[in-house]
């Protein structure tokens, strides 16, 4: 994300964007955060050091209320502000925070670029691949893969309600790949024809199960049917510190017109309808997770999330005060 590129510039225009869905795609959620918390410092103009906290507070709970479910929102927004309260003034909490953006967004491309890299050597060579709704890890890899010989054709689900299936098509097609769309309910009848699937991921979970779009567990039940290899691409932002403490990962449910559409609920009377748009693929579905520091089994994901967060022995609630301080 080059700066001049963003069209966006302020905390406010960027929480918009992530709640009307302009920004989506759990990566670019955490990079377009931590840029909107650069944008409240870079315009605060007070010198009280409690004010300056208290408005950083408030503008990461407004960005955290965009899609409150999205972890990578939250990481990011912690991983941001973390140490800025060591500043002594305004002026170097403002510093502070600006560093840390920049190297987190600096990161967090350059952790999708390894991820591309290090998971196109579990495609082999002239694979088909099948892909689910809009991961820009996934697709990175893929492309990384079609470059290197490793990828012939990109099968992907058009994916309802929102077809986000609509944006890899182009992307794909952009890149000059062999692109076929099929509708969600096909996949099983392609998979066997399929040498991997890859995805992205909107959480891992401490106990390796991966929560991404809605569809990815029946595409990972029926690729383990169907003895498909089937690989999740994650930079370790998307994985959730919460749920070593036992918590459960919350599914984001959205407006039940999306479900509709193109009519609208009341074209259906009498019809009810839902709108989960996430769910978990257990880990004995997953044959590997690629992230930035490795690939890794779905059940090491312990592992990662305790050298991310810097755990060592017994997990508790307690201490990390620095971090939980602020959301
Ligand atoms: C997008 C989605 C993506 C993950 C990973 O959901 O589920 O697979 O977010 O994407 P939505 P990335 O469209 O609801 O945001 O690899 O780009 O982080």
């Amino acid at each position: 994300m080059k700066l001049q590129d963003v069209k966006y510039d302020s905390l406010d225009e960027i929480a918009e964007g992530i709640r009307s869905m302009e920004i989506r795609g759990a990566g670019k959620i955490g990079r377009y955060a931590s840029l909107g918390l650069s944008f409240l410092a870079r315009d605060y103009r007070g010198k009280s050091r409690e004010d300056f906290v208290k408005e950083l507070k408030e503008g990461a709970k407004k960005l955290l209320s965009t899609r409150p479910s999205a972890i990578s929102l939250k990481n990011s927004i912690l991983l941001t502000l973390k140490g800025v309260e060591e500043g002594e003034n305004v002026d170097e909490m403002r510093e502070i925070l600006l560093k840390r953006s920049g190297e987190f967004v600096r990161r967090s491309h350059e952790a999708v670029e390894k991820i591309a890299v290090m998971g196109m050597r579990r495609i082999p060579r002239g694979s088909k691949v099948l892909t689910h709704c809009n991961s820009n890890a996934a697709l990175t890899l893929i492309e990384r893969a079609f470059e290197n010989g490793r990828v012939d054709e990109v099968y992907f689900t058009e994916y309802r309600p929102r077809r986000q299936g609509h944006i890899t098509a182009r992307r794909l097609a952009a890149g000059s790949i062999p692109v076929t769309m099929i509708v969600d309910s096909a996949v099983r009848y392609f998979i066997r024809d399929m040498d991997v699937v890859v995805v992205g991921a909107d959480t891992v979970a401490a106990n390796g199960a991966v929560i991404n779009k809605i569809g990815t567990s029946q595409i990972a039940l029926a690729a383990h049917e169907g003895r498909t290899p089937f690989i999740v691409a994650s930079e370790t932002l998307k994985f959730s510190r919460e749920t070593l403490l036992g918590s459960l990962v919350e599914i984001e449910e959205r407006d039940e017109g999306e479900v509709a559409d193109p009519l609208k609920p009341s074209d259906f009377p009498g019809v009810n309808f839902r709108n989960p748009v996430f769910d978990a693929t257990p880990p004995e579905y997953i044959d590997a997770i690629v992230t930035e520091v490795g690939v890794v089994s779905p059940y090491l994901a312990t592992e990662v999330i305790r050298d991310m967060f810097g755990i060592s022995g017994p997990v508790s609630t307690e201490g990390k005060k620095d971090e939980t301080n602020w959301l």
